[in-house]
């Protein structure tokens, strides 16, 4: 991995939150926020408990997944008018959202967006991401300027990396910064041995990493990533229980308990303003 030079110490966890996904009904999970007013809300109590970054999926009014503009934009501003956090977009959506769609996320101007590296089985879905939707997206981030976050579910979608940088060069701001999302029923497994094997296997000029892990391997994978020096992302759009039979009441949960086994590895929560140097976000306008 690259030693580009940071303004930001060492010792710093950045977390991210991903509080509400694409994948959970909400009723089937009341506490899920899914409105703008929730996920100020959860925005608010997770940058208190020490997370940087959000990572939003927009729900419509009926609480489903949606990639409206308007909508977007409104959850946008629903979380910078509450919270510095920085702004992350899941470009990735829900497995039905037409690719078109999610082209058009960065239409809401957020600070970073997620760009996963290739197509994978999701439960009994299909999570698509074909190598010109890729590129195209890619490239519209760098126009932008947007900071991708990409998200690797696969070992193969990690040596897409190295082919997607080796092709079209550095992302805006020059740091590349990845997401390992463990776990998925059809993508890799959610363990240390995955995690050490994709780690390998990052480009030298990745600069910065986190590692989530799906349901029952969010702790394996969390602390496999501490042990390795990586950042970690916590949240319901991944895990919906603290414990066998104990349900996630909030996200800022989640976020505590990733602080806290930060705190065991010596690791101190990044602010959103670190987070904003560390992955080289654009300034404010
Ligand atoms: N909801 C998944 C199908 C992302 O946010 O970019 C895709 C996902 C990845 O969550
Ligand atoms: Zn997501």
């Amino acid at each position: 991995m690259s030693t580009a030079v940071s303004t930001v110490p060492a010792d710093r966890l950045m977390i991210t939150v991903a509080p509400t996904g694409a994948e959970t009904a909400k009723a089937e999970c009341p506490q899920l926020p899914t409105t703008p007013e929730e996920i100020a809300a959860t925005a608010i109590a997770c940058r208190e408990a020490g997370a940087a970054m959000i990572h939003i999926h927009v729900r419509d009014r009926e609480h489903r997944p949606t990639l409206d503009l308007p909508l977007l934009r409104e959850w946008v501003a629903a979380v910078r008018e509450s919270t510095d956090l920085v702004v992350q977009l899941s470009t990735g959506g829900s497995v039905h959202d037409p690719l078109e769609n999610r082209l058009r996320v960065l239409d809401a101007e957020p600070e970073s967006c997620s760009l996963t590296m290739g197509t994978t089985n999701f439960g009994d879905d299909v999570f698509s991401n074909p190598w010109p939707f890729i590129t195209e997206l890619y490239q519209l981030s760098q126009e932008r300027q947007v900071v991708p976050e990409f998200e690797l579910f696969d070992l193969g979608q990690v040596h897409t990396l190295n082919r997607l940088l080796d092709k079209y060069g550095a992302p805006y701001g020059g740091k590349v910064h990845c997401d390992f999302v463990m776990g998925v029923p059809g993508a890799m497994a959610g363990t240390a041995e995955a995690l050490v094997a994709a780690v390998q296997a990052l480009p030298v000029q990745a600069t910065s990493w986190s590692a989530t892990g799906i349901g029952r391997s969010t702790l394996a994978v969390g602390l496999a990533a501490l042990s390795l020096g990586g950042n970690l992302r916590v949240g319901m759009e991944d895990v919906l229980t603290l414990r066998k039979g104990v349900p996630v009441e909030a996200n800022a949960q989640l976020v505590e308990r990733a602080v806290a086994m930060g705190e065991l590895a010596q690791r101190v929560p990044m602010s959103p303003t670190e987070a904003r140097a560390y992955l080289s976000i654009r300034p404010a306008a």
